[in-house]
């Protein structure tokens, strides 16, 4: 009995064991059931690929912006589907619709390009009226983006405090020269930025003056930076509820973008800069990054080299990276076997201080083909090579319209024109690129269907002077 009792007692406390094991497994299964249910997010769309919407589909933007750094940046988030409003002045607009125009009476193809998918409506923002809207819009959209010279908002009487109380879930974001600092009141453009912001004193040659990109790193640089921080407001609002202040001053901007040359100023204290192509040359580092002409940025040497047909195309070069682990290929290709196992030019190190020799004998290499034969060639060994390819020749590139990173858009006033689609590609949501407005032309849609202006309502504000130049009236402004 006593054995049975004692094996009872066993077997119970087994059982009592295996209980608690059994909760320990069903609690150990918690967090996958938790996944399966979609961990707080919808569970996963059954619709096919690209036909559940847009990414940022009802998203409401408040486009406040002039020029190229903020349009930049609405204008991206106009492609990923959020509904981008414009306000522009009456009269003009934003001041590029008029800036190197190349069709007569025309839109600009510098705004055309920046503008793409947007709608536009007038508004003085001066004007009581003008106010009024301006009130109703911040009321109804999201995000308010700018880039007004500093103090320009707080001036239209649209104050970080006004706009909280207003809407407290809008974010607002803004495109500024620099932060707060010594230059903060100052207007800045693209150039400008590129110099304060590092790039332009480690462009160009040792030799030469500093040099500014042709790559709009401080204005589209920093709408891109902008763009990203005003989605991650939108996301951080979904648990906080409440919107918040986004800044993105191109100093900064185009200081990210140039990062690594900050790296190599701090590497300069612990000595040269062994892949710059002036420690080859013997010639001493200063007190500052230095501009390494056409230098490779990592630790790969590379250069610009001639190709077939130099002499009269000035796109005729290819840039050419000698990246050590293709280092035979390259030899064997260029006809210098020999390098392979010559101590002065087996090993990378041995290989720094000739390198204007080596690129000198691969250009001789280089010349004979046109850069696209350089291309096929060295491609087919993994060495890294790029064609300099031309704008014309981007243009033309069936590649790249078939992707959608250049698309032709049809414009009433200009006829068909390119311009640059969306060049971040989301698997489920394609990107929505359409023509620019014209100045003006969804003012009333805007005010009738987004606002709730009633008929009567809209005649007023017509004849108010807050849609219309002051001496035009509403008519002359959409023609
Ligand atoms: N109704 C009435 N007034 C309007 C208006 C509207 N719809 N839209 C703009 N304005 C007014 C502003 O209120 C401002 O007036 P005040 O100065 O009298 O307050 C004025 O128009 C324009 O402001 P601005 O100073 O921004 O314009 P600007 O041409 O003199 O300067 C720029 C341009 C780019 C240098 C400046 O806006 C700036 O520094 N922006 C921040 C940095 C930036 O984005 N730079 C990149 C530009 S792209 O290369």
């Amino acid at each position: 009995m006593a054995t049975k009792k004692k094996t009872k007692a066993k077997s119970k406390a087994a059982a009592k064991k295996s209980a608690k094991k059994v909760v320990k497994l069903k609690s150990a299964k918690k967090p996958a059931t938790k996944a399966a249910a979609g961990n707080g997010v919808p569970r996963p769309s059954t619709k096919a690929w690209g036909q559940a919407g847009r990414a940022l589909d009802g998203v409401k933007i408040l486009d406040f912006t002039h020029v190229q750094s903020g349009p930049t940046c609405t204008q991206l988030l106009a492609f990923m589907g959020a509904d981008v409003i414009k306000i522009e002045r009456p009269g003009g607009g934003d001041i590029t619709r008029g800036q190197l125009r190349d069709v007569k009476g025309a839109d600009s193809l510098y705004f055309t390009m920046l503008n793409g998918s947007k709608r536009s409506i007038t508004i003085d923002s001066k004007h009581p009226k003008g106010k009024e809207i301006l009130e109703r819009l911040i009321k109804y959209c999201d995000v308010l983006v700018e880039n007004f010279a500093p103090g320009a908002l707080d001036r239209m009487g649209l104050t970080w405090d006004y706009i909280h109380k207003t809407n407290p879930r809008m974010i607002v974001a803004s495109v500024k020269g620099f932060g707060p600092g010594p230059y903060e009141d100052c207007k800045v453009y693209e150039n400008v930025a590129q110099c304060a912001g590092g790039s332009a004193s480690t462009t160009g040659f040792r030799d030469g003056p500093p040099l500014v990109t042709g790559a709009q790193i401080g204005d589209s640089g920093t709408g891109l930076h902008l763009a990203l921080g005003i989605v991650s407001a939108l996301y951080q609002r979904i648990r906080t509820g409440r919107g918040q202040r986004v800044l993105a001053a191109m100093q900064d901007g185009v200081l990210n973008l140039a990062r690594v040359k900050l790296r190599d100023q701090q590497r300069l204290k612990h000595g040269p800069l062994t892949e710059y192509s002036q420690h080859g040359e013997g010639i001493p580092f200063g007190k500052a990054t230095p501009r390494a002409g056409n230098d490779s940025g990592g630790g790969q040497p590379g250069w610009i080299l001639k190709c077939k047909g130099w002499e009269n195309d000035p796109d005729a070069y290819t840039y050419f990276i000698t990246q050590a682990p293709v280092w035979g290929a390259i030899c064997d290709l260029i006809g210098k076997p020999e390098w392979k196992t010559d101590p002065d030019y087996a090993t990378p190190p041995a290989r720094l201080p000739r390198l204007r020799h080596i690129f000198d004998t691969i250009e001789q290499w280089t010349m004979t083909k046109t850069k696209f034969e350089v291309m096929e060639t060295c491609n087919k060994y993994d060495i890294p090579v790029g064609p300099i390819l031309s704008m014309k020749e981007i243009a033309e590139e069936p590649s790249l319209r078939a992707t959608g990173t250049v698309v032709e858009v049809d414009h009433p006033k200009r006829g068909k024109y390119l311009t640059v689609g969306n060049p971040i590609k989301l698997s489920d949501s394609p990107a929505d690129v359409r023509r620019s407005p014209l100045l003006g032309e969804h003012t009333e849609e805007i005010l009738r269907d987004v606002l709730g202006y009633s008929a009567k309502e809209l005649a007023d504000i017509k004849t108010s002077g807050a849609i219309t130049p002051p001496d035009k009236p509403a008519k002359a402004e959409a023609a």
